[in-house]
């Protein structure tokens, strides 16, 4: 071989043998597990309560490695609402949701259905009579109206658990009824209320459980563990529970910041409880707008005190579902509520909650040896 060859060969091999060692070390830390694995969430929970998140049509495919890691329940963030499932009447469109739930059935994962009576993400001919009239607007509402109303939640209840019968274990039946002005125990600018009044509860969990009398019932709402909205909440659910209406859990939805009362929440996790309710945190996230270092450890030792709280209170709060999986995909984005971040690597938020009678340094440590 002409020595310009040969020269050429040798460094083409010496090339080859570093690109080997290269891609060698790469496959023997990922395939062969040296790096340090991060613990799964769900496994750590599993004595306590179902670890749940709520994902959507994207992120049940951009998030699948940290969701079928961590997570032992899911919730569609939009795709189970009226919007979603009915558009227009009669037409039933169970494709995207169905994608959230046979990927949770591929994996073993429970399925929590949100929501099926709610004041908003509901399309509009709900709510308008034969003649496009909106029925919530009118000075004088007629029986014909009200039963016309009556008639569609019930239809969409029944379509919508029948359809899913086996398959979502527990629903929140109704969302967000209570209001936030304290002179009134109902949300008056609900469409439902205004036409069916009070009623509308008590006909969709009623109904709910003559079409599925397995499912788990919900009510579910936002700043109910808050001490201005609490009691107005219990008083509607004991006025409920009281005539018999097959109320099985109360959902704490959990969008809360750094920093808001945890004794608050403990309160009202014992009041719900005395009710003799289950308790779903349904959709919890945890904002802060400061991300630097201090700013993510405290809100991760926040994220701890509350897991903490969750943990002693299991023999009641059989679920928490976290609203999204990264900072990437989040309603709040300038918030940061979640565990992962946009990179979707774990914060200390992550770590904190990994073991709750430890500092989420500690915590990692611990895990990845560092
Ligand atoms: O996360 C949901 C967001 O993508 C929607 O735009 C929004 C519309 O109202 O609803 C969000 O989810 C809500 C949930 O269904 C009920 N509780 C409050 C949640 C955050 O707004």
């Amino acid at each position: 071989m002409p020595r310009k060859w040969r020269k050429i060969t040798g460094c083409a091999a010496l090339l080859l043998l570093v690109l080997a060692l290269i891609l060698g070390v790469g496959c023997s830390y990922s395939t062969a597990g040296e790096l340090p694995e991060i613990p799964s969430l769900k496994e750590i929970y599993s004595d306590y309560f179902e670890i749940g998140a709520a994902v959507n049509g994207t992120t049940v495919t951009t998030h699948k490695a940290l969701i079928d890691k961590h997570f032992s329940s899911l919730t569609a963030e939009n795709e189970m609402k009226p919007e979603g499932l009915q558009r227009q009447e009669g037409r039933f469109l169970f494709q995207v949701a169905d994608r959230i739930v046979n990927h949770a059935d591929s994996q073993g994962m429970k399925v929590r259905g949100h929501t099926l009576v709610w004041h908003a993400q509901t399309p509009d001919w709900f709510f308008r009579d034969k003649d496009g009239k909106r029925i919530d607007q009118k000075a004088v509402i007629t029986e014909a109206d009200r039963q016309l109303v009556r008639e569609r939640l019930e239809q969409h209840i029944e379509t919508v658990m029948k359809y899913y019968t086996g398959k979502v274990y527990a629903w929140d039946v109704v969302n967000e009824a209570i209001s936030d002005d304290g002179r009134y125990i109902l949300r008056q600018d609900s469409p439902w209320f205004k036409i069916l009044g009070e009623e509308f509860i008590e006909i969709a969990f009623r109904k709910a459980h003559e079409v599925d009398p397995d499912a788990l019932l919900f009510y579910n709402d936002y700043n109910i563990e808050r001490a201005y909205k609490r009691d107005r909440t219990i008083e509607m659910l004991k006025k409920m529970l009281d005539k018999g209406v097959p109320i099985h859990g109360v959902g704490i939805q959990g969008h809360w910041s750094v920093g808001d009362s945890i004794p608050e929440v403990e309160q009202a996790i014992k009041k719900y409880a005395e009710l003799g309710l289950e308790i779903h945190i349904t959709e919890l996230d945890i904002g802060t707008r400061d991300i630097s270092p201090a700013g993510l450890a405290r809100q991760a030792e926040y994220y701890r005190q509350v897991f903490a709280l969750f943990k002693k209170y299991s023999d009641v709060i059989t679920s928490v579902t976290l609203w999204g999986i990264s900072d990437r995909a989040t309603w709040r984005p300038n918030d940061n509520p979640l565990l992962f971040d946009k990179q979707m690597e774990p914060k200390p938020a992550f770590w904190a909650i990994v073991n709750t009678d430890k500092s989420w340094e500690e915590n990692r440590a611990f895990y990845l040896g560092e």
